[in-house]
């Protein structure tokens, strides 16, 4: 987290109806937003419009701005000669939060590959630009000139192939490892600002948390807890985004993908949203857990945020579940409250001791009573 970088976010309008999630994806690395501006009609050679950029410039101590679209090369160096400051786009925002949960060497790689071919038409429109002027500082490359630097990128990528190539190999064998330890491992998913880091933080809090083991440090969101004998490890995974660009879909996989390692999936869901949300949300989340191969594993649903809603939204959220997966194991959670969460932990607790059998808890009945 970069705690004190202060940041101006530019907003597309076409996320205007997800406005939380997209500034919430901003705060999880930039905590302080000086402003938000959004965009209807990009700029062709700034993407900003010229009122908005001018405003920018009146702004004082600005260290980022985060531009939650795809820019072109063009724009990204344009703004840059204006405003002399890091212009981050959402592909590099998003990169950036992956490489904050990415636990496996291969899930680093692959970050690290996306940057890389993010990279490479910016730097071939320095090449460009460079022949016409001055460019100063831009990606930190001017010493030794953008031909010998997209040289260095390209062998970059290379080294970076053959180590993922490598790492396939072995990847089987450091599976088996981990799954020798007596512990229960539990990965919290769920979409941008579902409350996965609040019932984290909630969690983990709640009992003493136990000491930086191997599993912690290979996975940097996790943290232990004794909870009734029973040692839980817990992940707050880097979740699912929503319009995750596709040419960062094997980094997202790679950075995920820690959770078939786990005994547990808690899926936390926002209850506070329309049905038919609630039900989009999570088909897609259980397509991603195929796609990344996780089978036959126990996911429970929590569904958060039921402080903000009232009994009769609840239990149609809950029966609309009901009928379209087959799946009940659900738990209705208040994170910022702390509802509930005693009985997830149970639920967790009790899977555990069943060796994984199916154990209907059935405690949303009472979930909003008080
Ligand atoms: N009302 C309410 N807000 C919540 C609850 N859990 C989380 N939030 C809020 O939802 C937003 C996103 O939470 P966060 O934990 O960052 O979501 P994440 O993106 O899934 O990690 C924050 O503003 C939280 O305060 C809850 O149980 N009730
Ligand atoms: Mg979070």
């Amino acid at each position: 987290m970069h705690s004190n970088i202060r940041v101006v976010v530019i907003l597309p309008h076409k996320y205007i109806n997800y406005m939380d999630e997209e500034l919430s994806l901003v705060k999880t690395l930039y905590k302080e937003i000086v402003e938000v501006y959004t965009i209807r009609r990009p700029n062709p050679k700034y993407y900003i419009t010229i009122p908005v950029l001018d405003e920018i410039k009146l702004l004082e101590d600005i260290d980022k701005i985060i531009i939650m679209d795809r820019l072109k090369p063009r724009q990204i160096i344009n703004l840059y000669r204006e405003l002399s400051i890091e212009v981050l786009d959402r592909i590099l925002l998003i990169l950036e939060i992956f490489a904050e949960h990415a636990g496996s060497r291969e899930a680093k790689l692959q970050i690290e590959l996306a940057r890389l071919k993010h990279q490479y038409p910016l730097v071939k429109e320095a090449i460009r630009v460079m022949k016409l002027g001055e460019l100063h500082g831009f990606l930190g490359a001017g010493r030794y000139g953008y031909e010998r630097y997209y040289l260095m990128l390209k062998e970059r990528e290379a080294r970076i192939r053959r180590g993922i190539e490598k790492l396939r190999k072995i990847r089987s064998v450091r599976r088996q490892r981990r799954r020798r330890e007596e512990a229960i491992h539990v990965s919290l998913v769920g979409y941008t600002c579902a409350g996965k880091t609040t019932l984290f933080n909630k969690i983990t809090g709640l009992g003493k948390p136990v000491g930086p083991e191997p599993f912690t440090t290979l996975q940097p969101k996790t943290s232990a807890i004794m909870y009734r004998g029973v040692k839980i490890y817990f992940t707050d995974t880097v979740g699912f985004i929503r319009d995750l660009p596709p040419e960062i879909i094997e980094a997202f996989y790679a950075t995920l993908e820690e959770i078939k390692y786990s005994d547990i999936i808690v899926d936390v869901i926002d209850a506070s949203k329309p049905v038919r949300d609630v039900l989009v949300e999570l088909s897609e989340a259980l397509n991603v857990f195929s796609e990344i191969g996780v089978h036959g594993k126990k996911i429970i649903i929590a569904l958060n945020k039921i402080d903000l809603v009232n009994n009769d939204h609840l239990i149609t959220v809950i029966n609309n579940i009901n009928r379209s997966i087959n799946l009940n194991e659900i738990v209705p959670i208040s994170a910022v409250n702390g509802l509930n969460i005693d009985k997830l932990l149970d639920y967790i607790a009790a899977v555990y001791k069943s060796g994984g059998e199916n154990i209907r808890f059935k405690v949303w009945a009472q979930a909003t009573e008080g």
